[in-house]
Order: structure tokens, then sequence, then C-alpha cells
């Protein structure tokens, strides 16, 4: 099955939209298979925006990433990198239209409160960085297992 790596962002967490944000996935009918919150490390921030090296606004995504805690996550279901993208809506948040995570709770483009992997290559590479293959779980979510 397909994943993604999904990211609260500092200012996603600073103005506690983790709960809003899981929701928005759980409701969606994807599957949570991993999570944490932590703070991402200077050498890590720069593996993750390697893409970026060159572009002038590389050492202010560096610093915003590690400004705070993160709430870093996989998610599992089919299309799920794809169709995250769209519930994230555009990068820049004056083009991410209402209803999408970035249209709903952003407005500059440095801080837009989520990321998303934008390729299976990329989502691949990105859950490699931030995740232990132990600490992904795999389990269904079987109809009336905890319920009587
Ligand atoms: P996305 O995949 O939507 O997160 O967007 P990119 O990988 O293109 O960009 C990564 C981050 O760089 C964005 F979330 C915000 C930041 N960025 C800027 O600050 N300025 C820009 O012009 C483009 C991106």
């Amino acid at each position: 099955m397909e994943k993604t790596f999904l990211m609260v962002k500092p200012d996603g967490v600073q103005r506690n939209l983790i709960g809003e944000i899981v929701s928005r996935f759980e409701k969606k009918g994807f599957q949570l298979v991993g999570a944490k919150l932590m703070q991402i490390p200077t050498e890590l921030a720069e593996q993750h925006y390697g893409e970026h090296k060159e572009r002038p606004f590389f050492g202010e995504l560096v610093d915003f990433i590690t400004s705070g805690p993160v709430f870093a996550m996989v998610w599992e279901g089919e299309n799920v990198i794809s169709t995250a993208r769209l519930m994230m809506g555009a990068t820049n948040p004056k083009e991410s239209a209402p209803g999408t995570i970035r249209g709903d709770f952003a407005v500059t483009v440095g801080k837009n409160i989520i990321h998303g992997s934008d390729a299976p290559e990329s989502a691949e590479r990105e859950i490699g960085l931030f995740f232990k293959q132990e600490e992904l779980v795999s389990y269904s979510k079987d109809a009336n297992k905890w319920v009587n």
C-alpha cells in the first residue's frame, strides 16, 4: 500500500493544529502508521530540503523548520501521496484553495503549516530520513474489534 511522509511544521504545532490536521487525514480514510513529535537537527533539515540547497530561501527554510518541534507522520492508503498534496493545497497560501489545509490556515509562503512528499521517490526518501523501520506499524481496523 502507498505511503507518504507528512509533517506539521513548527508554525502548525505552535498554532495547535496537530489535531485538526491528523483529523482531516483520518476522516478522509487514510491510516496513520507512524508519528512522532520531534525537534529536527540542522543536519537532518539540510538533508530533507537538499533539493533547495541553491535557492535563496534555503537558509531561512532550515532555520524555520528547526525553530521548534514538528509532528512527523507516515500515512498509508490508496493514492495517499497525491491526495494528501491536494488536501494540503498549493505551496503558496496565496494560491491554495479554501478547504485545503494551507488555504484554511496559512497566509505566507514561508510559514505554510504542513509538508507532504510530492512523489513516490521523495516519499520513500523522506520516510527513511525520519523513521526507522521499527517505528512504523502495520495493522487493520476490523469493524467492531474494540466495540462491544
Ligand atoms: P512543498 O512541496 O509544497 O512544500 O513546496 P517546495 O518543496 O517547493 O518548497 C518547500 C518549502 O520551501 C515550502 F514549504 C516553503 C518554502 N519556499 C519558500 O519559502 N519560498 C519559495 O519561493 C518556495 C518555497
